[in-house]
């Protein structure tokens, strides 16, 4: 029986387990890249590990999340993450350098590879064929320290693509319908595997913007195989020695198929308030839009700009749109300088926004009361952009340049512009200049706001307590632990903990500290799908601060189920789902015996208000109990 892309990949790096879907393995990870808003914690916690250096092939740390600096916090983020990236042999890849998945898949990505980022898109290097997933800075720490990394041996799904895209259908779009198809649950343990003829059409910028939003569908990650365009690609950015070829067997077995004809999308954008709520640009034409952000690491390369700046060119932008552009690296802002698009982008009235994250975590950029932003990136989470009456949607370059001008919802197709002849360059410009290499002398600078990641104590013999929040479906660990202005303080656990569930509930923090503080253990009760979206572990780590010691959900999204026992936190899923609707918020509540039941997985809760007996069930590997035991993974990993 043939084997995919996926599993060949796999099998290269197996430490241990079997290759089946569904069973626990491990592998060996060869690259690790982590960001500076998860950065500090990982390095913190890779620190208390008594490491001299990393262990792994290469690490890289980028700082692209925090570059607003106001207030003293960022710039002593960033002096730590530069000195103890020094000092254990890890790469720094300074602010103003980029976006980590833009850098990473120009400069390191490599075909064959395991990347392991402490960040949910670390999948956008599945483009260029890398078996690239996201995780939990703990995680990431620990595969720094050469320990392989346990996941869930995914099912694959084949989604074959036919064709070619017509003028003015993106990337982008591709992606959309997919998670159109597929949505935006019930797809963790899953890997998505491209392949078809209409693979060859798309050049790897393209087909790592389709890797990026696969995080979206919850999956694991995406792979392209690495063929003609991926040498192509690498030797552009002269990395020709990096190249392998590789793809899935002719008879490769798949869990499931999905067919696109490309020459049959249309251009389509994601609506408020979830990536996986797709309309087509045309069902939504003429909406008034107020603001049109391009970048991202998901729409942020040099062809994207490219083409918005075809479409934009000897235009204006429309009085009542502000339209940025954030190039996604500064290779692509050198590229742009260098040709003259960032010329026609200026003239065109773009404000153009530094290369880093910004916009689209809601570090700045926010838009107005009830106002309509239509951007490029990857998430339109409720209130994520920092105004929680906007209106985001997601769509392609080519849509958003092309509403910039007219100032309502439009269809790219209708701008008369040829950009056909817009392709992935030869050679892009190279200089390194902004990545730091290790010397392994400096010392390691702390500021104020840099705390150690606290401790949890190991399971109790009694974990009794309240529900003291219940949440709905498709809770976001944007809900769960803002990042926008609350950001500055990832590296301040106690001072973090004060905003979790702000969106939700604001006196969620007072609530639960004041449970803690009388000794009780605190429960979360949620609907399905809890914690999708990114891999901050703080969505984990300030809770447990709070006093939080089990999450009852309908089901849990993979990386924050990863980060729930890494910090101690008991990931329970109901056994009937219509017991989540018996619980109350404020409900005394009471695990029969936890330690008993860890090893079953079987366990009962008594919710003594109600006096009804709930069955849950633990969804977590060995590895992951004796985590659950220890009162997490900090206290059980013995080196
Ligand atoms: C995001 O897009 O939500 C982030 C910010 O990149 C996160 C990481 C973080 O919260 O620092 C992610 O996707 O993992
Ligand atoms: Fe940065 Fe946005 Fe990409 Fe997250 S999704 S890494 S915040 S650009």
């Amino acid at each position: 029986m043939g084997q995919t892309q996926c599993y060949k990949i796999l099998s290269s790096h197996l430490v241990s387990g079997e290759l089946r879907a569904g069973e626990s393995i491990s592998i060996r990870i060869d690259q690790t890249l982590t960001q500076d808003a998860t950065g500090t914690m990982a390095y913190l916690e890779f620190e208390s590990m008594g490491l001299d250096r990393v262990r792994n092939e290469l690490a890289v740390s980028y700082v692209d999340h925090n570059t607003v600096q106001v207030g003293f916090e960022n710039a002593d983020d960033h002096e730590y993450l530069r000195t103890v990236a020094d000092r254990k042999g890890v790469i720094y890849s300074r602010a103003g350098n980029g976006i980590c998945h833009q850098v990473h898949l120009e400069r390191f990505a490599a075909p064959g590879k395991t990347l392991l980022g402490s960040d949910s898109h670390t999948p956008t290097a599945g483009g260029i064929g890398s078996f690239a997933a996201g995780a939990g800075g703990l995680d990431v720490a620990l595969a720094m320290a050469g320990i392989p990394f346990s996941i869930i041996c995914p099912r694959v799904v084949e989604i074959r693509l036919h064709g070619a895209l017509r003028p003015f259908v993106s990337a982008k779009d591709v992606i959309l319908k997919v998670l159109e198809h597929f949505g935006v649950k019930g797809n963790v343990n899953t890997v998505f595997e491209y392949t078809g003829d209409g693979v060859s059409t798309l050049s790897v910028p393209e087909r790592a913007t389709i890797t990026n939003m696969g995080a979206e569908c919850g999956v694991t990650t995406s792979l392209f195989p690495s063929d003609e365009n991926t040498k192509a690609f690498l030797e552009a950015q002269g990395r020709g020695g990096d190249y392998i070829q590789l793809s899935p067997d002719a008879d490769a077995v798949y869990d499931d198929l999905f067919e696109i004809d490309l020459s049959s999308l249309e251009p389509l954008a994601a609506c408020p308030h979830s990536p996986g709520n797709i309309k087509s640009v045309s069902e939504l034409e003429g909406m008034a839009v107020d603001q049109v952000l391009i970048g991202s690491c998901t729409n942020s390369s040099y062809m994207d700009l490219k083409k918005a700046a075809a479409i934009l060119k000897g235009n204006h932008v429309s009085p009542s749109v502000s339209l940025g552009v954030a190039p996604g690296s500064r290779e692509v802002l050198l590229m742009i300088t260098e040709d003259g698009t960032l010329e026609t982008l200026i003239k065109a009235g773009a404000r153009i926004l530094e290369s880093a994250c910004g916009f689209c975590i809601g570090n700045h950029q926010s838009p107005g009361t009830e106002s309509v932003s239509l951007r490029t990136s990857n998430r339109n989470f409720y209130a994520r952009s920092g105004t929680a009456s906007a209106s985001v949607y997601l769509v392609s370059p080519e849509t958003a340049a092309y509403s910039a001008i007219t100032g309502v919802f439009s269809d790219p197709r209708k701008s008369g512009v040829n950009i056909s002849g817009i392709k992935c360059p030869n050679h892009f410009i190279i200089d390194d200049s902004m990545f730091i290499k290790p010397t392994f002398s400096l010392e390691i600078k702390r500021g104020p706001n840099i705390g150690a990641p606290p401790e949890n104590t190991p399971l109790p013999s009694a974990v009794k307590g309240h529900a003291v929040i219940k949440v709905g479906d498709k809770i976001t660990t944007d809900h769960i632990m803002p990042a926008g202005a609350r950001l500055k303080y990832r590296s301040n656990i106690p001072h973090y903990s004060e905003f979790v569930f702000e969106s939700v509930d604001s006196g969620f923090p007072a609530r639960a500290a004041a449970y803690r503080d009388k000794g009780e253990s605190g429960f979360i009760i949620a609907g399905a799908s809890y914690g999708q979206g990114s891999s901050r572990e703080h969505a984990a780590i300030c809770p447990m601060y709070l006093g939080i010691r089990a999450v009852c959900a309908v089901s849990i999204e993979r990386i924050h189920q990863a980060n729930l026992c890494n910090f101690g936190i008991l990931p329970l899923l109901f056994e009937n789902e219509e017991d989540y609707g018996r619980i109350d918020e404020g409900d005394e509540l009471e695990l029969v015996n936890p330690l008993g039941s860890l090893e079953s997985g079987e366990f009962i809760l008594h919710d003594i208000t109600k006096d009804i007996e709930i069955p849950l069930h633990l969804f977590a590997s060995e590895e992951q109990k004796r985590m659950l035991k220890a009162g997490g993974r900090l206290n059980e990993v013995k080196l």
